[in-house]
């Protein structure tokens, strides 16, 4: 595929050899399951394998009947719900290819990734969370606009189910969907998964996480992120047989009753739920007893919050260090409680291969920070039509540079020690700041901006713009400059927390803004 860079001849044999690659597509991850078990259950709305299959297939055909084909692109932008797993399953079967975008993104984000992925289709609900997604789907130029609920001028996918027909499979080495990447420069970057990649990612995730027949897995995070999605998420705890149970949110009281109600095992959260959920099992009387095992990843879970998880929720931990880009990190659920406290786990599998390294790019002695660099069965060798970035963003045998700053245990568990990338990660959202800092200098009275992560105690880091504003204009207020973002259609997450002004920025040696010197002035 034109702009999808893929591994060397050499790894794909090894990994195939090795048994790490197999024949496996995305699109058949129902089969071998009973179809009278249960798969999905979302509100009211409950389905059985059988029924999911059918659903996927019915909506292949209808996809096809619309005119979509092999290869074609469709940007996805679905709440957590049954929907976006038909709709997923039917585009893996044709080869159509979803790109992954979150429910918050808005015009500046899905004008790009429309463009970017030459999307012929996008796919969304009617209104969610207030917003009307057919107002956004209006300002793009796709040819085919699928609508979950009141379609309005589009596509209805109600309308999509069909009878089935027979259709040519992908192969195992096609792109199968793309991700989004938590973007460090001024646009995002999108990641071919493959069929045969993913597949490994989560079946080897649902081995090491112990899913089975009786997992019954809650999706409280964008169904649509990689954590959510297959680590192992929703594919693993469907190809194992197991319940998919989709919340809207992490809120307490959404989530605490279907644990309840659903008997849920496990649920991936981000730091940020995890301590709300740890505060709210004093006044909730839900019975969380069935939970086993929270998975807790995107951003650093403080140690002294890891071990209260037991003895608060009955629970294990498991931390989870993970990348839309591919490298998966997870302490064992058999690791000592001191590990699982402090450490982000360790590689997923034995072919991820991992280097520590310093700014000259050579190995730190074994215990020291370094950069984090891996290469590995399921890790992108580049980012798709970016070659400038790729030529930064990888080493020249194919090491993605995931700009974390780690620490690496004799066990080969990986402490994340800071971040040496652009990005503020608030709460796990991800917040490019040149991309930040590009729509902030649109402003009229801004005259250049920094943006920074300020540390937070809940949010792990919040966003701070540093404006430096035009002579004679007075700073725009917090919420005027949210406004302003807003008006150019950017995701609310990547709203600054707070604005300071400031004359000068400082600067490092060679003339870069520091960051880490506007972080320092508000301590
Ligand atoms: C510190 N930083 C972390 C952790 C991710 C599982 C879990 C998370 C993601 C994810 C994911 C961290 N402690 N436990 O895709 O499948 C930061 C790092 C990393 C970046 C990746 C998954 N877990 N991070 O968060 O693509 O900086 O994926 O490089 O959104 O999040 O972000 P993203």
């Amino acid at each position: 595929m034109e702009g999808f860079v893929g591994w060397p001849a050499e790894f794909e044999e090894r990994y195939i050899a090795e048994g790490y690659w197999k024949d496996g597509l995305l699109g058949d991850v129902l089969n071998g399951v009973d179809p009278d078990r249960e798969a999905l259950v979302c509100g009211e709305e409950r389905l059985t394998y059988g029924e999911l299959d059918r659903r996927a297939e019915r909506t292949a055909a209808g996809l096809l009947r619309l005119g979509l084909k092999k290869g074609d692109h469709v940007v996805v932008q679905l709440p957590n719900s049954p929907s976006f797993v038909i709709g997923l399953l039917a585009m893996m079967r044709i080869g159509v290819l979803p790109v992954l975008a979150l429910p918050a993104h808005r015009e500046s984000e899905i004008g790009y990734l429309c463009e970017l992925a030459g999307a012929r289709a996008y796919f969304i609900p009617d209104v969610h969370g207030g917003h009307d997604h057919r107002e956004l789907a209006r300002k793009t130029s796709v040819e085919f606009v699928i609508v979950d609920g009141e379609a309005q001028e589009f596509v209805s996918f109600a309308d999509l189910d069909a009878d089935p027909v027979p259709y040519e499979k992908p192969s195992p080495s096609d792109v199968a969907l793309f991700l989004l990447s938590g973007g460090t420069t001024g646009l995002p970057k999108l990641i071919g998964r493959t069929h045969r990649d993913y597949v490994y990612n989560y079946e080897a995730s649902a081995e090491v996480c112990g899913f089975g027949p009786d997992t019954g897995y809650l999706v409280v995070l964008p169904a649509a992120h990689n954590f959510a999605l297959a680590c192992p998420g929703i594919l693993g705890a469907l190809s194992r047989g197991g319940k998919v149970v989709l919340a809207p949110s992490g809120a307490p009281d959404a989530a605490f009753p279907l644990i309840e109600a659903e008997r849920v095992t496990v649920c991936a959260v981000v730091p940020p739920i995890a301590l709300l959920w740890l505060d709210a099992v004093s006044w909730s009387d839900e019975d969380l007893s069935s939970l086993e095992v929270l998975q807790v990843g995107g951003a650093k879970f403080a140690a002294e919050r890891a071990v209260q998880v037991p003895g608060v929720l009955g629970c294990r931990v498991q931390q989870v260090f993970g990348m839309a880009e591919g490298l998966l990190n997870y302490t064992r659920l058999d690791d000592p409680d001191e590990l699982v406290a402090v450490s982000q786990g360790r590689p997923l599998s034995p072919a991820d291969e991992i280097r520590v390294v310093d700014a000259e790019g050579e190995d730190v002695p074994s215990g020291e920070v370094g950069e984090l660099l891996t290469r590995g069965p399921y890790t992108l060798r580049g980012y798709y039509r970016a070659p400038a970035h790729n030529a930064r963003s990888f080493t020249d045998d194919g090491f993605y540079r995931t700009g974390d700053l780690v620490r690496r245990l004799a066990s080969g568990h990986l402490i994340v020690e800071g971040r040496e990338k652009d990005q503020i990660n608030r709460g796990g959202d991800k917040v490019a700041a040149e991309e930040l800092e590009n729509h902030l200098l649109a402003h009229p009275a801004v005259h250049d901006a920094a943006a920074v992560g300020v540390p937070d105690p809940v949010m792990g880091e919040r966003t701070c713009a540093f404006l430096i504003v035009r002579e004679g204009d007075t700073p725009p207020t917090l919420r005027e400059l949210k406004e302003f973002l807003k008006s150019r259609g950017v995701a609310a997450y990547k709203f600054p927390d707070r604005i300071e002004t400031i004359d000068v920025f400082p600067r490092t040696p060679v003339g870069k803004v520091s960051k880490k010197q506007l972080a320092a002035l508000l301590t």
